[in-house]
């Protein structure tokens, strides 16, 4: 917020703040009569650590399909999610406004999901599914770069959003693990893959120069029986 024009931009600092959006939702069991709707949901954006956002955003913007009533619904205070029912998955547009008017709004693509696709692989989805909830939600970074002396406090200083313990539905320390392994696991299968190519590329090469070789003799041979 200066006036000055410079905006007062603190040079070589940038300050990440990890966030988790997505959606929860729990059918009805049942199609509604009046409207047909099968599912509550409720789609969210919140801080990744025990930490109260508002310090630093202004709002956060929720862009409905144009199915609902005033689709554009606007939070001014966490927790920063929208509660509503229908039957439909569709992409919500989650727009996040900072407090400094000079940050440029953060935009999130969220696909809502109401339906368990396929079969639950572990313990946790299994559970879901006996419950009738089913739960979409993904770990994301706000960077902000060179922020202005007007902003870093505001997001260095935050306190916690709430006095108990702080913990989501997915264990993000454990999908960190498990996807790193499966990286790890597919550089090694490609290196492997590499080499397997490069070794048959070199026995390929060499009896290309062995048939070469050969045909050079043979003509060769015939040009001294000809002559
Ligand atoms: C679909 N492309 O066909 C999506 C659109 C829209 C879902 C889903 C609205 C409910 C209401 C609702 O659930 N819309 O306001 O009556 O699957």
């Amino acid at each position: 917020m200066s006036e000055d024009g410079a905006q007062n931009r603190q040079k070589g600092i940038h300050i990440i703040k990890p966030v988790v959006y997505g959606n929860i939702s729990k059918s009805f069991g049942k199609k509604r009569d009046e409207d047909g709707h099968t599912h509550q949901w409720t789609v969210f954006v919140k801080p990744y650590r025990n930490e109260d956002m508002s310090s630093y955003v202004k709002k956060v913007h929720f862009k409905l399909h144009d199915s609902y009533a005033n689709p554009n619904r606007i939070v001014t205070k966490p927790p920063y999610e929208v509660t509503e029912t229908g039957w439909g998955e569709f992409e919500i547009v989650i727009k996040i406004f900072f407090n400094d008017p000079v940050e440029r709004p953060a935009t999130i693509f969220h696909v809502l999901k109401l339906f368990q696709h396929g079969q639950p692989t572990d313990a946790a989805a299994l559970l879901q599914q006996g419950k009738k909830v089913v739960i979409s939600e993904f770990y994301d970074e706000i960077i902000f770069q060179d922020p202005t002396q007007y902003m870093q406090p505001l997001l260095t200083s935050t306190r916690p959003i709430s006095l108990g313990a702080y913990k989501h539905e997915t264990d993000f320390e454990e999908k960190k693990k498990t996807t790193l392994a499966s990286i790890k696991n597919g550089r090694t299968r490609v290196q492997a893959e590499i080499e397997d190519l490069k070794s048959k590329l070199d026995l390929a090469k060499s009896t290309i120069s062995k048939f070469k070789d050969e045909v050079n003799k043979a003509q060769q041979e015939r040009g001294i029986e000809v002559s």
